[in-house]
């Protein structure tokens, strides 16, 4: 079965956030069960300055009123025999915008970009795709271009990653497609006539529709259903089925045990595993808190974006509810100035608490290995690492009772849940941790369950690779 699998970054070429690690950890798992997968993605020039990979050939494409020469570039997943593309736009470089309208034109030629490529590495390396797999908007308009415009059916599988992002612009961008009119008019009908919404679209031309997590897919239908930008789209795709399977399907992320595993990690301070974590653990926790300027207490983190979803809000009203637990609190991650702020504001305000608002992953590697805890606050979560890391480090986690993190964690059993967006929850989370700290036998158990949860990519990939099955039928 040949997959190729697209989206907007692909780790270690190029890595922002928690779909970066998937675009790398899945293929390596899906080609360990058979699946013959590539994967392709922009050639930003990030990846240009840092690999400048060879050249492979070319190809032409109609996209605004110009013909645009797409390079194709590639290179091998390192250790591994899985090809990945890159496509240059020479014309308007695809550029690794923050945020902006430019970034919807952008996508939007990548995609067609995708659509025309799938030809060409039929053609020059001999392969043919038998289902694509797109992820999230930046890549969500790939089935809609390849029905309507290159008239290519090959099943398609959309995976959202985060609904929040949905890609929504000027439904200019379809002219800039060249799709005529007629062929468009049918995503003309019941919207605003001069929006797109690139995941909307994705949602009802996609053959399959899954996300990262099973309480994350039954919120997208159940919740969001009701009151969100997306709810047209998700009735739409339930009523004009058309003989697809309609439900969003949930397939629960995994963790790369090659990168998060404390027996190995060149980061950490000292190397442990589940024989002798209680010394690797007090080792790496002396040393953590000895670099921090902190005392010996019981530890919590925070290692994370700081953006609204992640609910750090939440975490800093707590924080000044607790100043007589006699705890330390670590800060690690950056984001919006407006919460870096707020952050560093609490950090000044207690000595317990140490923030280092900065994208450090050497220093995440050490908290995760010194820490006690770890607290994830999120608003929603579709499936989060960060909990599925720490456990493998014997970090307990103490998180919000919502998406991928209800599914990652057994509430008293290897973390602790506690009601979503609720200061007062997290409160009592921790006062609960703490007590089941001093039990040590009972804590002993906690975190050895913890280590021991089964989170690797073997598990998830089985489950696409069923799912594609299915889909090929
Ligand atoms: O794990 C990768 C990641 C998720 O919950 C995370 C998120 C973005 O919000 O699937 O995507």
């Amino acid at each position: 079965m040949n997959v190729l699998i697209t989206g907007y970054e692909a780790a270690p070429f190029y890595k922002r956030g928690g779909l970066g690690d998937v675009m790398e950890s899945l293929p390596k798992a899906l080609s360990k069960i058979g699946v013959d997968v590539r994967v392709v993605i922009p050639y930003y020039n990030d990846i240009k300055k840092k690999y400048n990979f060879k050249e492979e050939g070319e190809f032409v494409m109609k996209f605004e009123s110009e013909e645009d020469r797409i390079g194709v570039y590639s290179s091998l997943l390192p250790q591994t025999k899985i090809p990945f593309y890159f496509l240059d736009n020479k014309r308007h470089k695809f550029i690794s915008y923050k945020r902006g309208r430019d970034k919807i034109n952008q996508f939007a030629s990548f995609d067609l970009a995708v659509g025309h490529f799938i030809g060409w590495v039929s053609e020059h390396h001999h392969w043919s795709p038998d289902l694509i797999h797109c992820n999230d908007w930046h890549t969500a308009i790939i089935p809609l271009i390849l029905r309507k415009k290159i008239n290519l059916s090959i099943p398609t599988l959309l995976t959202i990653h985060n609904l929040m992002y949905q890609g929504v612009g000027s439904l200019k961008v379809l002219d800039l497609l060249h799709m005529k009119d007629e062929e468009t008019k049918e995503l003309k009908r019941d919207k605003p006539a001069t929006a797109i919404n690139f995941l909307g679209e994705g949602i009802i031309h996609a053959t399959r529709v899954s996300t990262v997590s099973p309480t994350y897919a039954k919120e997208i239908e159940q919740t969001e259903r009701d009151h969100s930008l997306i709810s047209p789209f998700l009735v739409k795709r339930e009523q004009e089925g058309l003989g697809k399977d309609r439900r969003v399907m949930g397939i629960l992320n995994g963790i790369d045990y090659d990168i998060w595993d404390p027996a190995k990690d060149e980061f950490a301070f000292h190397k442990f595993d589940i024989n002798n974590w209680e010394v690797g653990k007090k080792d790496n926790k002396d040393d953590l808190l000895k670099c921090l300027g902190l005392e010996d207490r019981p530890t919590f983190c925070f290692v994370g974006r700081m953006a609204a979803q992640k609910g750090l809000d939440i975490l800093i009203k707590t924080i000044n509810h607790i100043s007589n637990f006699n705890v330390n609190i670590i800060i690690l991650g950056s984001g919006t100035p407006k919460i870096q702020a707020s952050v560093l504001k609490i950090a000044k305000k207690f000595t317990w608490v140490k923030a280092e608002v900065v994208y450090d992953e050497e220093l995440a590697h050490k908290i995760y290995a010194g820490s006690d805890f770890i607290i994830v606050p999120s608003r929603y979560e579709p499936c989060g690492l960060i909990q599925m890391i720490a456990m493998r480090y014997g970090t307990i986690p103490i998180a919000s009772d919502t998406g991928g993190l209800r599914d990652s964690i057994l509430n008293g059993k290897n973390g602790f849940l506690f009601k979503k967006g609720k200061s007062i929850r997290l409160k009592k989370a921790i006062e609960r941790a703490l007590s089941r700290m001093q039990n040590k036998e009972k804590f002993k158990k906690m975190v050895e369950r913890a280590m021991k949860t089964d989170f690797s990519w073997d598990k998830s990939a089985v489950l696409y690779k069923k799912l594609y099955e299915e889909m090929l039928r």
